[in-house]
């Protein structure tokens, strides 16, 4: 690819170079792409247009929206529900699917998103971003019911991120690698600027929050605290650590130079089984974060073979660097 390559150049080369046909999913990115550009300039612009603070209304996790949660779903639904390569939606801001309205086409792929994760950080303007993933409907269907999106992530045929941080990035895989954009504001385009992203097998890095130490299960526990005893203790080797509360600013830390990223299973509420979403956070992270060369599990089964049971099911999170991944899995085997 050459220098400058913007990504609609790079979803039609990658397309010719696989030798693909369906112009319908580059398009689904790219419409997707200018949601994520808009809520890029709605959230640079933060209390100057008054999209800061709470909405004042609750998600269907009991969680209070931010006023940003609601309008990010709005500009994402809004972008991504004209061109007709849909046939349903599904977001962490809506208790149930979304259907495309009878005036629009209707198309072969399901979208699921979290519009705007890491939320908790807009009001002290840290990095956030949106999450999503790409699904074929299956065949025939043209009004998606809940079961046609219970899908396992195996079967995602695009996942992606965009970060809102100092600079704003697209991070995308269509199961070809994983490569990353930079929107260039002057031109209004995503750059290809990180090509064939690749995360370090190695690391010594963890995330973590570690407020939740007490209720932490065993093999997670052993890990930091090896991790934490450093040179002394048995890894032999100092380890840094970093929690920004914003998977996606985790996860994109871990693709530019490694470390593992840990939303594990606890005791604080035994009836869920963690605290991220399978279906728009857990299943596009992993897709991308196994694209890159790193692994991904609950600790106990790799994140996309979990079988899905709902939108808004919630699961364990155990990604990054190989090396460290498959040790706490070997931890939980040990229990
Ligand atoms: P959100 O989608 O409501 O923003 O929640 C998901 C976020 C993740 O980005 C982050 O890893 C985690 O919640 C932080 O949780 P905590 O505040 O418990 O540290
Ligand atoms: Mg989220």
């Amino acid at each position: 690819m050459q220098n400058g390559t913007t990504l609609n150049q790079f979803l039609i080369e990658e397309r010719r170079r696989l030798g693909g046909t369906d112009s319908d999913l580059p398009a689904l990115i790219n419409d997707i792409a200018v949601a994520c550009k808009r809520l890029s300039y709605v959230i640079s612009q933060g209390a100057l247009v008054g999209v800061l603070g709470s909405a004042g209304s609750e998600n269907v996790q009991g969680e209070t929206q931010k006023k940003l949660d609601v309008l990010s779903n709005d500009i994402m639904i809004e972008a991504a529900q004209r061109g007709g390569y849909l046939a349903g939606m599904a977001s962490e801001e809506m208790d149930d699917l979304y259907p495309i309205p009878a005036e629009y086409p209707k198309g072969k792929y399901l979208l699921m998103f979290d519009p705007l994760d890491g939320s908790s950080n807009i009001d002290v303007n840290i990095s956030v971003g949106t999450i999503f993933s790409v699904l074929r409907c299956p065949e025939g269907v043209t009004n998606p019911a809940v079961a046609d999106f219970m899908q396992p992530g195996t079967q995602q045929v695009c996942a992606g991120y965009a970060l809102y941080g100092p600079s704003t990035l697209l991070v995308l895989t269509t199961g070809h690698g994983v490569n990353c954009f930079t929107l260039d504001h002057n031109v209004g385009e995503f750059v290809l600027t990180q090509p064939n992203m690749r995360i370090p097998e190695d690391t010594r890095e963890f995330a973590i929050n570690a407020s939740n130490a007490r209720f932490w299960e065993k093999p997670v526990k052993r890990y930091v605290d090896e991790c934490v005893a450093g040179k002394e203790g048995p890894r032999k080797e100092n380890f840094n650590m970093r929690w920004v509360a914003s998977m996606v600013a985790e996860v994109h830390r871990i693709l530019t130079r490694g470390g593992i990223f840990m939303y594990p299973r606890d005791t604080k509420d035994p009836s869920k089984a963690g605290k991220l979403r399978l279906m728009y956070e857990a299943n596009p992270m992993s897709f991308i974060v196994e694209q890159a060369g790193g692994a991904s599990s609950t600790g106990r089964e790799r994140i996309q073979e979990v079988p899905p049971t709902g939108l808004h099911q919630r699961v364990a999170v155990i990604l990054g660097s190989k090396n460290e991944v498959e040790r706490v899995v070997a931890y939980h085997k040990e229990g």
